[in-house]
């Protein structure tokens, strides 16, 4: 996948297409950029902008438009009308999504989008927008009013929505309870989505956030999926957060966090399935996902309780730990080693009426019977990958599901399994649905 930033230019790395970059790095993705304008700022201190000229703007987009095949688009700080109009021009007929973060002001104080620049980019930036992701006080500005009790959040989303953005997602309208809280406008409804809070002055968050919408939504997410993803990814990246140079931190992902933000988006996902409850069994559910070539349980990414029954919804209790799963990372770690591909696996209640929904759609399914397990394995408290190991031994394809019907005391379960939490979810999606 390739995915374009068109931005300004950040020395420091933490913010601007140097940014983006990282971002998409870490997604898998290549980074293509054009640079707007150059900055002088460092983690303290804004110093000085400088857009660059039409021409070189110009020749700059036409040089990656006309050769790369482009899956997605951020527009950062374009800074001036001249700059405005030509990105405009340019790409008013690309059909890819374009993800707007229209950025006014750094944190450091720094003037992004001249005042005078406003009114073009509402007429010109704001129209190419799939989403546009400004935070309170740039959704202030850019729908000329001030958030009160008469003037809402949801109307001044509503006014930018007008402008022409087909999605207008507010960060940060709300924190409190550790919590932060964005609110999401589509086409016809609106909603909140929210993540935990990290209370730190950082330098790159905002960047981050817009660089991991684009990339899900390049990936054929929906606004809501995509949502998630940056508030998850963002909300790694502040934690992660580095001091660098002498001022603020500037924002980090760690590696292993793709596994993480994978699995944690689909555990998202899953808690939010509709009567997911009634697949809950009674020792409840977990959700795993390895990295590649795991050699143990400490491989795989799980949670460390569960995903929990509470009534008729279900909760996560715990967190995502390596090693946090025992018995369905054995299951995994198992099929694992003799099918490398698949790395993510979930258990469900076993129920009839499941086995024979998987059947039906003739999912790949293998069984064990618990009942014929040798004294000496029960005693080792090997269970699962002697079982597992039984249900394969045949096998020449990856299975979809494995089960078994229980023991004297021991409650009946399914496994699915995956290449992806993703492809779980796939998989699930035909067998709840
Ligand atoms: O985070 C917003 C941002 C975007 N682009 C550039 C920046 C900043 C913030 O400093 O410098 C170039």
């Amino acid at each position: 996948m390739n995915l374009l930033s068109v931005g300004g230019s950040d020395p420091s790395s933490g913010a601007g297409i140097q940014s983006d970059v990282k971002s998409f790095t870490k997604f898998g993705a290549y980074g293509l950029t054009v640079v707007t304008a150059i900055t002088g700022q460092n983690t303290s201190s804004f110093g000085m902008v400088e857009p660059v000229s039409k021409k070189i703007l110009k020749n700059q987009l036409e040089s990656v438009l006309s050769d790369f095949k482009i899956d997605g688009i951020k527009i950062g700080m374009v800074y001036n009308s001249e700059i405005i109009k030509i990105i405009y021009q340019q790409l008013k007929k690309i059909k890819v999504p374009i993800v707007v973060d229209p950025v006014i002001k750094s944190t450091t104080g720094g003037i992004l989008l001249e005042k005078k620049a406003v009114k073009d980019f509402q007429k010109y930036i704001i129209p190419l927008a799939t989403i546009i992701t400004p935070n309170k006080f740039e959704a202030e500005i850019l729908s000329k009013s001030k958030i009160n009790p008469k003037n809402t959040i949801e109307k001044i989303a509503g006014r930018i929505q007008k402008m022409g953005a087909k999605n207008v997602v507010i960060t940060g309208i709300e924190a409190k309870n550790k919590k932060i809280t964005d609110l999401v406008l589509e086409k016809n409804t609106h909603y909140l989505v929210s993540g935990d809070k990290i209370s730190s002055i950082n330098h790159g968050s905002g960047c981050n956030y817009s660089a991991a919408i684009l990339f899900s939504l390049s990936n054929k997410k929906t606004v809501r999926e995509s949502v998630r993803f940056a508030k998850e990814f963002a909300h790694n990246s502040i934690k992660n957060a580095k001091r660098l140079g002498k001022g603020i931190m500037i924002t980090d992902i760690e590696d292993k966090d793709r596994v993480f933000l994978e699995l944690s988006e689909s555990i998202n996902e899953f808690i939010e399935i509709k009567n997911i409850y009634k697949n809950i069994p009674e020792c409840q559910t977990n959700f795993v996902y390895s990295k590649e070539k795991p050699k143990t349980i400490k491989d795989i990414l799980g949670i460390s309780g569960r995903i929990v029954k509470t009534g008729n919804n279900v909760t996560v209790a715990g967190n995502l730990t390596y090693g946090g799963s025992k018995h369905v990372a054995t299951a995994l770690l198992t099929v694992n080693k003799k099918f490398p591909d698949i790395r993510s696996a979930i258990n469900l209640k076993y129920q009839k009426s499941t086995i024979l929904k998987i059947k039906k759609l003739k999912l790949l399914v293998s069984s064990y019977d618990r009942t014929l397990e040798p004294n000496h394995i029960k005693n080792k408290g090997s269970t699962v990958a002697w079982g597992i190991k039984k249900a394969i031994k045949e096998l020449k394809l990856a299975p979809d599901v494995i089960f078994h019907k229980g023991d004297f005391g021991k409650e009946p379960m399914i496994i699915i399994f995956g290449k992806t939490p993703e492809n779980i979810l796939k998989k699930l999606s035909k067998i709840t649905g």
